[in-house]
């Protein structure tokens, strides 16, 4: 099933989330709702908290079109590795639609989390995987990308969603 997935400025989208205390059918339902709603954004991650769900969740996927699908789920991830060295990419968010900005992050980071089966793993993560992983662990934390810019591109790309969403609004009523 497709969910809606929240748009900023939205106060849940700035909430911390907190750990899922047991993987169950729920659970993966939930998950494969998210997968289902990435690919249809399209998008190459998602956490639980961008479809309004306070709980620590996240879902990936990197792999390109003509790639065979290679979806990610992290249960209570856990960063216990950051490199020193750092790299950048331009990062785009489905909750800030059109907005995209260059943001240096760690180059290599390693997860510890929960897979899909309640398994306990390990993941030693780089390139756009490293970033992914870090855009979507700072989303659990109620932490988007733009907190990383100048207070006025913040200010820019949040007048600009607020427009957006007067906009829909208005066509809507
Ligand atoms: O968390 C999110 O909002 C998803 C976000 C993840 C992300 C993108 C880039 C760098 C770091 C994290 C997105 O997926 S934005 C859309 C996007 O990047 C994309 C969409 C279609 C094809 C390829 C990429
Ligand atoms: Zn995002």
């Amino acid at each position: 099933m497709l969910r809606k997935i929240l748009i900023e400025p939205d106060p849940i989208l700035r909430k911390k989330c907190d750990p899922l205390e047991k993987v169950n059918t729920d659970t993966k339902k939930l998950m494969d709702d998210m997968l289902e709603t990435m690919y249809a954004a399209p998008g190459i991650g998602l956490a639980a908290v961008q479809i309004g769900i306070l709980k620590r969740l996240v879902v990936i996927d990197i792999s390109k079109d003509e790639e065979k699908k290679n979806p990610i789920f992290l249960i209570n991830p856990e960063i216990i590795y950051q490199s020193k060295e750092t790299s950048v990419y331009e990062e785009g968010c489905l909750s800030i639609p059109g907005q995209f900005a260059e943001i240096e992050r760690p180059a290599e980071c390693t997860l510890k989390y929960i897979d899909y089966y309640g398994k306990k793993k390990e993941l030693k993560a780089d390139g756009l995987l490293a970033t992914c992983i870090q855009h979507e662990v700072d989303h659990l934390n109620g932490i988007l990308f733009i907190d990383y810019l100048s207070k006025l591109k913040k200010d820019m790309i949040i007048k600009k969603l607020v427009k957006k969403k007067k906009e829909i609004e208005r066509v809507i009523v």
